[in-house]
């Protein structure tokens, strides 16, 4: 075979590449071995109901920026998921740690082997899962626009599972394989063989629950991906920089999501003369979500998701960043002299029943670091919702909750606190927690309004219509093509 151009993508083997798959048999056929595993997988933990439909699905066909995609009808199980990684740059170095200064490395450190097998199992734990997750909300969706886009995402988390398990096949051997078959074995919320990172472990009952992770969650993932894109071992950097070109449009289905819910709920109380956004019993009587349950949704996702970056000060973090294998967002444009090795980073930790600001080295302090950005970050969709709730004239601002708020992991995981900050006895947490976390009633309420809506161009009472199609499709276009079975 002659060599690809960049970006060329082969499609003659069964796994499309645009890494020459063909002349590497070694990995071609221990893909190839992995592939029934993975369907077997899809087939039974995948999207359920929908595996004989045609969904209107882009595939990454390419990986030049503007021509990366291609739409067409396809039947989930047929989807082509490819390996594709970001051009090689020959003068790419280590940016960061003590390594730095060095040539990117093409093939793994044997002294950080262990570490960096880790970070891309964890890495590939959280792709399968949710997609786990989701697999029940094709059922509920409330338009077929919507329907598609949950497929979307579970396709393309599916194919960052790819991505990481060709890491693991290319470059760690016998444990590589190992650990790519486990990935199709743990299973999300299993007593047993549960999934490795918290958040990944929960249910996704709902739709605002989807809206929600994709948010939140998936935003996480922007962040891991963007240090993980930063690492000095070259093929994990051109992996995950391909990645986010995708992830773009899970948190567009969030943030969108969300606001059209808020936009719903907005308009059907301006139509009902309801202006007090507490009047929960009136307003969910229009069959719209409040939002004081809106935010409760978000005060949960958002802690979740919080966990996932880990302790605050963490050695992990440390070795990471040390040996070159994980940065920071942004590293390459930060001004500072990317060793870390006297600098100071501003921790937030509970001292004496407050939370207070600590200096911690910077080295120590990464998962801080990251999580700071995270929360900027999401702040800004917050924002946007805002814009959408005062253009109706209503008067709700939806918040972040502190991050001492309902955490697992890290400073305030021993800890109560309001979503002011506060911390409270455990009395106190048991007495108020239902005011500020999606109760029972909120999860019935809720699910009471999760009617299919699959009638072309129409949309579930609860939830607005998008402001334009998928790849400009019109009003009323047939996003999935439901099979009868
Ligand atoms: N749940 O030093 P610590 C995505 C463990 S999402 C359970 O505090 P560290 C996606 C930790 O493993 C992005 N366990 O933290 C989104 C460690 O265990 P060991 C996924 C947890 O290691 C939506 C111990 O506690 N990618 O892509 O600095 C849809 C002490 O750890 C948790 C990554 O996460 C938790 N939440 O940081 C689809 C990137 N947190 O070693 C996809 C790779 C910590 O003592 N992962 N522990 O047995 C990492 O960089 C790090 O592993 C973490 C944790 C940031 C997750
Ligand atoms: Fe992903
Ligand atoms: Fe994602």
């Amino acid at each position: 075979m002659t060599e690809n151009a960049q970006g060329a993508v082969d499609y003659s083997t069964k796994i499309p590449n645009n890494v020459r798959l063909n002349d590497d048999q070694r990995v071609l056929k221990a893909l190839e071995q992995w592939h029934p595993g993975y369907i077997d997988w899809w087939m039974t933990m995948g999207p359920e109901g929908f595996q004989t439909s045609d969904v209107y699905l882009r595939t990454a066909i390419s990986i030049d920026p503007k021509g990366w995609a291609k739409f067409d009808y396809v039947k989930m199980p047929e989807y082509r998921w490819g390996i594709l990684l970001a051009p090689q740059d020959e003068n790419r170095l280590v940016n960061f740690g003590a390594h730095k200064g060095e040539k990117a490395w093409q093939e793994v450190p044997g002294e950080y082997r262990a570490m960096l097998r880790r970070l891309v199992v964890i890495q590939g734990d959280t792709e399968p899962a949710s997609v786990e997750q989701q697999r029940h909300l094709g059922k509920t969706a409330p338009s077929l626009y919507d329907m598609r886009n949950l497929f979307q995402v579970n396709v393309e988390e599916g194919r960052h599972l790819w991505a990481m398990v060709y890491l693991l096949h290319k470059y760690f051997g016998r444990d590589g394989r190992e650990e790519a078959d486990g990935l199709l074995q743990r299973r999300s919320g299993d007593e047993d063989k549960p999934r490795m990172l918290g958040a990944f472990n929960e249910a996704t009952p709902d739709w605002l629950s989807f809206f929600m992770f994709t948010f939140f969650t998936d935003r996480d993932g922007k962040m891991q991906l963007e240090s993980l894109a930063q690492s000095g071992f070259d093929p994990l950097s051109r992996t995950c920089r391909f990645m986010l070109t995708e992830e773009a449009h899970h948190m567009f289905v969030g943030e969108t999501g969300v606001g059209r819910a808020i936009e719903r709920t907005c308009e059907a109380m301006k139509a009902a003369g309801i202006e007090d956004p507490y009047d929960i019993n009136r307003i969910r009587t229009l069959g719209v979500v409040d939002l004081p349950t809106l935010q409760k949704k978000a005060n949960l996702h958002f802690s979740l998701s919080l966990d996932l970056f880990g302790s605050e000060v963490s050695t992990n973090a440390a070795n990471f960043y040390n040996s070159g294998l994980k940065g920071r967002f942004n590293e390459t444009r930060i001004d500072d002299d990317h060793l870390l090795t006297s600098a100071t980073y501003p921790v937030l930790k509970f001292v004496d029943g407050a939370i207070r600001i600590i200096d911690e080295p910077a080295l120590t302090a990464i998962n801080m670091r990251l999580r700071d950005d995270y929360v900027k970050d999401c702040q800004g969709g917050v924002s946007r919702w805002n814009r959408i709730i005062d253009k109706a004239g209503i008067k709700f601002q939806l918040t972040l909750p502190s991050v001492a708020f309902n955490r697992a992991i890290g400073e305030f995981r021993n800890v109560h606190a309001s979503p002011e900050g506060q911390q409270l006895s455990d009395g106190e947490w048991a007495a108020r927690k239902d005011e500020w976390l999606p109760s029972k009633d909120d999860g019935a309420f809720i699910e009471s309004l999760m009617k299919p809506c699959w009638d072309p161009g129409k949309y579930a009472g609860w939830i607005s219509s998008p402001k334009v199609g998928i790849d400009n499709k019109p009003g009323d276009f047939e996003y999935v093509k439901i099979a009868v079975s």
